[in-house]
């Protein structure tokens, strides 16, 4: 009831950091776009295979942006649509299945509400059927304005791979879209092709597969090859359609593209076990934030992780974040680096727990359980309140 939901309010705002007034208002009017990468894990990024690149056009694009190299995913079962859930309303996903299938009707307070009362337009380009993880109903309960589902687009079977429509054709049928639309525009693009298990057409293999013992592990390096194609196609589309200039980018990956019961592969090419620690650092996935005539461009190595960009975006746009949200403004001076991951695992710049035990974040060994049992407490507490918003739709309650 509505006193559950005060108490939870006195924990956010308790917990709460001033942001940055550095970037306050930064983008103010600019169109935003989201690039939502499938299955992109963070170690791609500057490595090599073979000699060659995996992600040419990203490591490029790092150079003149602000790069975040310790950024988690917190999904959970519900996946894509988990990610999605936490980067709209800074909240954690379910412990099981998706809140967008379960709880799709709930009331959220969602950026493309918050947005859109600030004049922006917002949709989702997604060229998978609308019904897919409940998205044709969660999209309006966050105040989507547009949803471009595969009926958008024009898939055949020349255009086609894995999922449905291969990202280079995805981007290029979204550029009209975009030039049509009422600016300023608030959009998410999510990427399709490097979704396991990572079939490609031997034309668009621009890398060759590894030869680990996975199958899997071998043609994840080409999809995720041809999706940095597919993203560098997009940036200079929207040169062309003269929307770069007035556009933020904003590119970060969903979550993990190689299952443990793939490990095996990934432990081949780095000749060495794959132990909780390593899968915990595993869950990391690449975030660029790309703003055209930025000039203080850097890597930023503090931990973060998907529940941050809510309250981060926000404040970027100049906007009053003046919700429940559970991450913070990663810009933030007063930020005290905490990433809870749904399993309870969790990261501080310091520690990393996992499984019972604590490890020294940096190395990886296994320190004394005292160094992690002060955050414990919280984050147990702090999963359980925003599971409590979740089933008991507690926002509902908000301002009454
Ligand atoms: C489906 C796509 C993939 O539309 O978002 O979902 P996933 O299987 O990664 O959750
Ligand atoms: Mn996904």
């Amino acid at each position: 009831n509505g006193s559950e939901l005060d108490e939870i309010t006195n924990y956010v705002n308790a917990n709460d950091v001033d942001p940055s007034e550095d970037m306050q208002g930064m983008i103010e009017g600019k169109n935003v776009v989201y690039i939502s990468m499938e299955s992109m894990h963070r170690f791609v990024i500057n490595k090599k295979v073979n000699g060659e690149e995996v992600t040419p056009f990203l490591n490029d694009l790092i150079q003149d942006s602000l790069y975040f190299s310790n950024f988690y995913s917190q999904v959970g079962q519900g996946k894509t649509s988990d990610s999605e859930f936490l980067v709209e309303n800074s909240l954690y996903p379910l412990p099981r299945g998706s809140a967008f299938v379960t709880h799709a009707d709930n009331q959220f307070r969602a950026v493309p509400e918050i947005v859109g009362e600030h004049g922006y337009h917002s949709a989702v380009f997604h060229a998978n059927d609308a019904t897919f993880w409940n998205r044709n109903i969660v999209y309006d309960s966050l105040g989507y304005d547009e949803f471009f589902d595969i009926e958008s687009y024009d898939v055949n079977e020349n255009n086609q791979v894995g999922w449905g429509l291969k990202d280079v054709d995805f981007v290029e049928q979204t550029v009209p879209y975009l030039k049509e639309m009422q600016q300023p525009f608030y959009t998410k693009l999510i990427t399709l092709t490097n979704h396991f298990p990572f079939e490609l057409d031997p034309q668009d293999q621009l890398i060759d597969p590894l030869e680990t013992s996975s199958e899997t592990v071998n043609n994840y390096f080409p999809t995720v090859r041809y999706t940095d194609k597919a993203i560098e196609t997009f940036i200079q589309k929207m040169k062309d359609a003269d929307l770069y200039e007035n556009t933020v980018f904003i590119l970060y990956g969903d979550h993990y593209g190689i299952p443990e019961f793939n490990y095996n592969g990934l432990e081949d090419l780095r000749g060495e076990e794959i132990t909780p620690f390593d899968h915990v650092k595993l869950q990391r996935v690449p975030l660029i934030i790309h703003i055209p005539g930025y000039t203080d461009n850097r890597t930023i190595d503090n931990v973060t992780g998907q529940i941050d960009l809510k309250p981060t975006l926000l404040n970027m746009m100049g906007i009053a974040n003046d919700d429940l949200s559970f991450g913070h403004d990663i810009f933030s001076d007063e930020n005290q680096p905490l990433t809870i991951l749904r399993d309870g695992s969790f990261i501080t710049d310091e520690v990393l727990y996992t499984k019972g035990v604590c490890y020294d974040a940096e190395s990886g060994e296994e320190i004394e359980a005292s160094h992690c049992e002060p955050y414990s407490k919280k984050v147990e507490q702090e999963l359980s309140y925003s599971d409590k918003i979740i089933y008991g739709d507690l926002l509902r309650f908000k301002d009454e």
